[in-house]
């Protein structure tokens, strides 16, 4: 369901942005709801499975990261994944229903002597007749093309807050380092996969300039996950406060309404959203998750939990062809 109707803007001013997130509730509701139905069919969902190709010991800074080298998380650190365990992995996800799956190292940015194996991992799992996507940090125009010419669809890469509060989270690389690999994936081809993380402790003001930044660029990336801070012990955000609800469906909604054409993804956080929470999202314009009982390192709700809150919401999970007999036969196994 698509309407050429609405107008992508890339001119937001940060005072028009803050005004969405100060509207009533339920006028923002409406508007985004609104705006979803325009462009998509309310009652999909697009289900991607995350696995952690290589793990922890990651030189950078990140506050929120359990990943970081720097930080005593008690994660066990794994090297790059043997091209098997990765195929095995992705078929098992195609499985339960992923129609995309996402393979994330734990890496500054990739080294061109990995580039080969990540190649091949990128053949095999497209083979299987999943969306392949890839976030493995900094990325230059050559890497870039490599992983777009051996099939990559998507890239990941999140620009995390506003541009003001980013240096509170992050001094290991740069805001426009991280716009540059995102020129760099989109100059390649790739569909752009970019969005950012709340409740780290940012202002409304970031939140919204989390958004501007991501809605003003040259073109709208085609998928924007908002990540909600999962606390990790051992992180510097260890005992940071829950963020309120409310205005994490706020800034949904108002992702929704400046990126009208983009999936909105209700990424990491889902574990600690009751279902009303999640229903409200939906609402509101998240219309993907991330499937399966891990996310990289932290725990996301069980496959069959997801599976249960669809069936009373009354969504069904969007699907590539190739998943379609998959989820037939998934759903037929689910109600037996
Ligand atoms: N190392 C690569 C990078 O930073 O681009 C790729 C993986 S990194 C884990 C991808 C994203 O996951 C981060 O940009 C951040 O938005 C999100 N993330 C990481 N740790 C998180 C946490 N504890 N809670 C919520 N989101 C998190
Ligand atoms: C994104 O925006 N969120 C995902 C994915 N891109 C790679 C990662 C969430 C990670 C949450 C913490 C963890 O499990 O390590
Ligand atoms: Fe490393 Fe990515 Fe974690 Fe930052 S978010 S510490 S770059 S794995």
């Amino acid at each position: 369901m698509s309407n050429t109707q609405t107008q992508t803007r890339h001119d937001w001013s940060v005072e028009e942005v803050m005004a969405m997130f100060n509207l009533p509730l339920n006028d923002l509701l409406f508007k985004a709801h609104t705006i979803h139905r325009e462009n998509f069919d309310p009652n999909q969902v697009q289900v991607s499975q995350l696995l952690s190709i290589k793990t922890g010991a990651c030189p950078e800074d990140c506050t929120y990261c359990p990943q970081s080298s720097r930080y005593d998380t008690g994660l066990e650190r794994e090297r790059l994944m043997e091209l098997e365990r990765v195929v095995a992995e992705a078929k098992a996800a195609k499985e339960t229903g992923a129609t995309r799956f996402c393979m994330g190292a734990a890496w500054r940015s990739p080294k061109n002597k990995d580039i080969p194996h990540l190649e091949s991992m990128i053949r095999e799992v497209k083979s299987l007749g999943l969306e392949t996507c890839m976030t493995l940090g900094m990325l230059s125009g050559e890497q870039a093309s490599k992983l777009a010419d051996a099939g990559l669809d998507y890239y990941n890469h999140n620009l995390d807050t506003s541009p003001e509060y980013y240096g509170e989270i992050i001094t290991t690389r740069t805001y426009s380092d991280r716009l540059e690999t995102l020129q760099n994936v989109r100059d390649s081809g790739m569909k752009v996969c970019a969005g950012g993380i709340v409740g780290l402790g940012e202002e409304q003001t970031d939140r919204a300039g989390l958004l501007r930044q991501l809605a003003n660029l040259p073109m709208h990336p085609e998928s924007v996950p908002i990540n909600q801070l999962v606390a990790c012990a051992g992180t510097p955000l260890e005992g940071q406060d829950v963020m309120d609800p409310i205005e994490f469906i706020r800034t949904i909604a108002v992702a929704r309404i400046m990126m009208p054409k983009s999936y909105v993804r209700l990424s990491a956080g889902r574990e600690a959203m009751s279902d009303e929470m999640q229903a409200m999202a939906f609402f509101a314009g998240a219309n993907s998750i991330f499937y399966g009982e891990k996310l990289l390192t932290t725990p996301n709700p069980e496959a069959n939990e997801d599976l249960a809150l669809f069936e009373r919401l009354g969504i069904n999970r969007s699907e590539t062809t190739e998943t379609k007999a998959a989820n037939t036969y998934f759903d037929a196994m689910a109600s037996a």
